[in-house]
């Protein structure tokens, strides 16, 4: 018998999520703040609970995808008793101090606790291009849900610490919103000169596809073995070029606002003394000092 799932909040990925479940054969049970969101749903096999309470007694596995955990917590601070002893995994975007937070509140009141990151698109869940990242203290009441949550998409555990799943969420998500900015500002100085985005998505396509190949893992080997020094582009050669940038930005009339930054940061990496070193060593220029804002 596939185990009965509750969903809490029926936004455009708790819906994809309580599809999936249905698609699956699950009983899934739904609640949304705003009742009408939970229509399609239903009319595709979904119970409907009148209150979040209802919703939470009617299964053991409670699945909470919201906008924030400010949201999160407060849905759920009053619904402690009829959550404990069961199964509450939070997969609504947050820092990894909140996710441990909200798993010291769960423990202390006997719910097992399991926080998540999706690392997909509405679109993707149920696909094999979609995962979620998984971390709490009880890892084997992961491995219980685990053949359920594997209906919404692959499962990555990450450890232990229920801070882990936000922590490789938002690092993961880091990576996506630097490469999207370098994306957007191509996209900007190329169409200033009228070229169309579509002419020139093929060439940016495989730009960024052939550049991110070789440059996360070099970098990784960099940072974990300490060796800076390239044979590849260097901080200094990098410090030389970016005015040519921000000066084009400016003769095509186009903000630098998401560049700028970077001629801070080269500037100072190369006064350091870090000229001939490789963009890996920027990694540790970000990190600050104790004490340092
Ligand atoms: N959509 C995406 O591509 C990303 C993919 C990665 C993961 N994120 C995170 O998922 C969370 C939900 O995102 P969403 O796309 O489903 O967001 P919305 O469609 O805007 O739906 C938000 C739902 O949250 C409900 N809600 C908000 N605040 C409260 C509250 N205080 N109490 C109860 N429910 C609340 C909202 O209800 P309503 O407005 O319909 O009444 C929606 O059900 C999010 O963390 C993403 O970062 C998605």
């Amino acid at each position: 018998m596939p185990t009965p799932v509750t969903v809490l909040g029926l936004g455009l990925m708790g819906t994809a999520l309580a599809s999936a479940l249905l698609k699956a054969g699950h009983p899934a049970t739904v609640w949304n703040r705003t009742a009408a969101k939970t229509g399609p749903l239903v009319a595709r096999g979904a119970a409907p609970a009148g209150t979040v309470r209802d919703a939470i007694t009617a299964s053991p596995l409670v699945i909470v995808c919201l906008t924030t955990n400010d949201g999160v917590r407060s849905l759920l601070a009053p619904e402690a008793e009829a959550l404990a002893g069961r199964t509450l995994v939070n997969l609504t975007n947050g820092t990894p101090a909140q996710a441990r937070e909200l798993a010291d509140w769960a423990a202390a009141r006997g719910i097992t606790y399991i926080d998540g990151g999706i690392m997909a698109i509405p679109q993707m869940i149920a696909t094999p291009a979609a995962y979620i990242l998984y971390s709490g203290a009880n890892e084997t009441a992961f491995e219980t849900h685990r053949p359920t949550l594997e209906a919404l998409a692959a499962s990555k555990w990450v450890g232990k610490d229920p801070g882990a799943a936000a922590l490789y969420d938002l690092s993961l998500l880091t990576g996506m919103y630097g490469m999207v900015m370098g994306v957007v500002q191509a996209y900007a100085l190329i169409g200033s000169a009228g070229v169309p985005a579509r002419e020139f998505a093929p060439l940016l396509r495989e730009w960024v596809g052939a550049m991110t190949d070789g440059l996360v893992p070099g970098m990784a080997e960099a940072l974990d073995s300490g060796q800076h020094l390239t044979d590849v582009s260097s901080l200094g050669i990098n410090q030389a070029a970016l005015p040519n940038f921000l000066t084009a930005y400016a003769q095509a009339g186009i903000s630098d606002e998401l560049f700028r930054p970077l001629q801070g940061l080269l500037d100072r990496s190369v006064a350091a003394g870090h000229a001939a070193d490789g963009l890996s060593r920027l990694t540790t220029l970000l990190k600050k000092e104790q004490g340092q804002g």
